[in-house]
């Protein structure tokens, strides 16, 4: 698809799929708008009927008698209103669906892609703007299939119709029914132009205003403990006031708007009354196609003053549209190779490393180092270091810019997603944990998991006694990223969820930085035996939890600096001996 094609273009292209029902449902909106047309005829045939009795249209027709004429004319109402009623269940029923199933499809796929797409990405946009795609976008694009596609096709309908009958009947008077016509859509088309800027600032103030409220909720916290309450109050005030603004200056514009255009139809209706009026007078046009004219300029106006709106809901799907397909056309970043290990052993190399974070200072230079299958690794190094950088290399969060990361010998570009992250558990630094229950959250490393496993990897992670405690024990619900679980007990359940993952890699990072060190003391205890047959990454501040691995890796100004097991690398009398003098107190 081609990003700078028209929006409605690449719409239709995204709802291929639906083409026979937008087809119909165009259908049926026209031909409710046809039949709701009728009525001014049906009066004018009427009154066509008491003025000329056995001459009358009807009488032409071969229906002599005018009682008769009457009973043709209910008869043909009830059809017509009949007809207009079924189409327009029809209508509604097409483009509701229609449009409630593309919202959810575009949802869906804008998810999924997202969901794909590179942490580079990620980093450069907000939570709040994906969020605003996700919702507002795709609801406008579900606001417009289900008003806005009939509206414009309903005007449409309108001007052919009522033009066409008018032609018909007198060309003179519809000529000046016609006139104000162009110059309403196209006065409507540029008075949007002008509320539609009004209109983006008001979404840009709405932005603003959410995201302030979306971080100060979630910030209570914060905001307490420094008693900014005022401070917030007046901040979110400001912006509501900003918000309050934006929208007022749209108002004053969009209400004038369906005055002027009566104002525009009052012209069509009394030069059609007068013309129409003095041709009557003058025998040259019937008193039954007079009533036609008069009747059905009326229908003119109802549409019209609704074009504003239909344009601005036109304009704004499509606006929508096109931010939601951008996203759909983002490549994605990392892109897959195909090659999947049968049993992975757990051999990681990271090969003269180059990689810096867009903008960045790079965070390696040509760092290399090598772990092998089995082995429990300890990697400390001071904060901002790129410790944790380095396993979102091994999991391809990043890819480097040079260099090469190896798993089992195989370059991890080369292996499918599946298999390089599957056979990682990671404890990371910043863990997630998600609404649900306690045993929800566990389960999530392994969903078909036995009762028997989700119990023993909760006993590795010394979680069995404080999940005891909670007040549904299994059950109890950890709330939003686990706020009502405390630091320590989250950690564990996330320590929990890799042990129960139970893949060849275990990388932990700062993963018990949070428990008290009884808890971290029995902790290591239970990683050291879980770390028996496989390969062991522990990331940490505090020395003494990596004191006990096989080596230990010190990170520093972009390479390894340090390397060699706890005694070892005291005896060197570098940083690894310095940092633990301080920690131990020694110093
Ligand atoms: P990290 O790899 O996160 O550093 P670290 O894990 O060693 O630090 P800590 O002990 O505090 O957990 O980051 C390395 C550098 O990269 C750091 O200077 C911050 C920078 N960085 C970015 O520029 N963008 C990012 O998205 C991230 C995650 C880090
Ligand atoms: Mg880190």
């Amino acid at each position: 698809m081609v990003k700078d094609s028209h929006p409605l273009t690449r719409l239709f292209s995204q709802l291929r799929d639906h083409r026979v029902t937008i087809i119909l449902a165009s259908f049926c909106s026209v031909m409710n708008k046809f039949w709701d047309l009728a009525p001014p005829v049906l009066i004018g045939i009427a009154v066509d009927v008491v003025a000329l009795r056995e001459e009358s249209f009807l009488g032409d027709m071969g229906w002599s008698d005018p009682r008769d004429q009457f009973l043709i004319l209910v008869a043909l109402t009830v059809v017509i209103w009949v007809l207009e009623s079924l189409f327009e269940y029809f209508y509604a029923v097409l483009w509701r669906n229609l449009a409630q199933t593309a919202q959810h499809e575009l949802r869906m796929s804008a998810y999924k892609h997202i969901q794909d797409l590179e942490m580079r990405w990620f980093s450069e946009q907000t939570t709040g703007g994906l969020m605003a795609i996700m919702n507002d976008d795709v609801n406008q694009l579900e606001r417009f299939l289900d008003q806005g596609a009939t509206d414009l096709l309903q005007v449409a309908t309108t001007v052919i119709v009522v033009g066409g009958i008018m032609f018909y009947i007198a060309p003179e008077v519809a000529i000046l029914a016609i006139i104000p016509v162009p110059i309403i859509v196209i006065g409507s088309f540029m008075f949007q132009r002008r509320i539609g800027e009004r209109y983006t600032r008001v979404r840009e103030e709405v932005a603003d205003l959410n995201s302030l409220l979306n971080n100060n909720l979630s910030g209570i916290t914060t905001i307490k403990s420094f008693t900014a309450e005022e401070r917030e109050i007046e901040r979110v005030r400001a912006a509501s006031e900003t918000y309050r603004k934006a929208n007022q200056s749209a108002i004053r514009l969009s209400a004038s708007f369906v005055p002027l255009i009566r104002m525009a139809i009052l012209f069509a209706f009394t030069a059609n009354m007068l013309v129409g009026g003095w041709m009557a007078l003058d025998g040259r046009l019937s008193i039954g196609a007079y009533s036609v004219i008069v009747f059905i300029t009326q229908r003119l106006l109802w549409p019209l003053t609704r074009l504003g709106q239909t344009f601005d809901l036109y304009q704004r799907a499509m606006a929508s549209t096109a931010r939601v397909l951008d996203l759909l056309d983002t490549d994605i970043g990392i892109v897959e190779g195909d090659v999947s290990i049968e049993r992975v052993s757990g051999d990681i190399e990271f090969l003269d490393l180059g990689f810096s974070y867009q903008g960045r200072e790079p965070v390696y230079k040509g760092l290399s180092l090598k772990i092998n299958s089995g082995e429990t690794l300890g990697i400390v190094g001071s904060t901002g270091a790129g410790k944790t950088t380095l396993m979102s290399l091994l999991m391809r969060l990043h890819d480097p810019q040079s260099g090469s990361v190896k798993l089992d010998g195989i370059d991890v570009r080369d292996l499918t997603l599946e298999c390089l992250r599957g056979s990682i558990a990671l404890v990371s630094q910043n863990t997630t944990l998600f609404p649900g229950s306690v045993r929800d959250n566990i389960l999530y490393g392994k969903p078909n998991a036995t009762e028997e496993e989700v119990l023993n990897s909760a006993n590795i992670a010394e979680a069995m006694e404080f999940i005891r405690t909670l007040p549904d024990g299994w059950e109890t619900e950890v709330g939003e990223d686990g706020h009502r679980l405390s630091g320590g007990q989250r950690q564990r359940l996330a320590i929990a969820r890799a042990v129960l993952k139970d893949a060849p890699i275990l990388v932990l990072d700062e993963a018990t930085s949070n428990v008290d060190n009884e808890t971290e003391a029995a902790l290591q205890r239970s990683i050291e035996k879980l770390s028996k047959n496989r390969t062991t990454i522990i990331i940490a501040h505090r020395l003494s939890t990596v004191r006990n691995a096989d080596r230990i890796a010190v990170l520093d100004s972009g390479g390894i600096t340090e390397m060699g097991s706890h005694d070892e690398l005291i005896q060197l009398s570098g940083l690894y001996s310095r940092l633990w003098a301080v920690q131990t107190g020694v110093a």
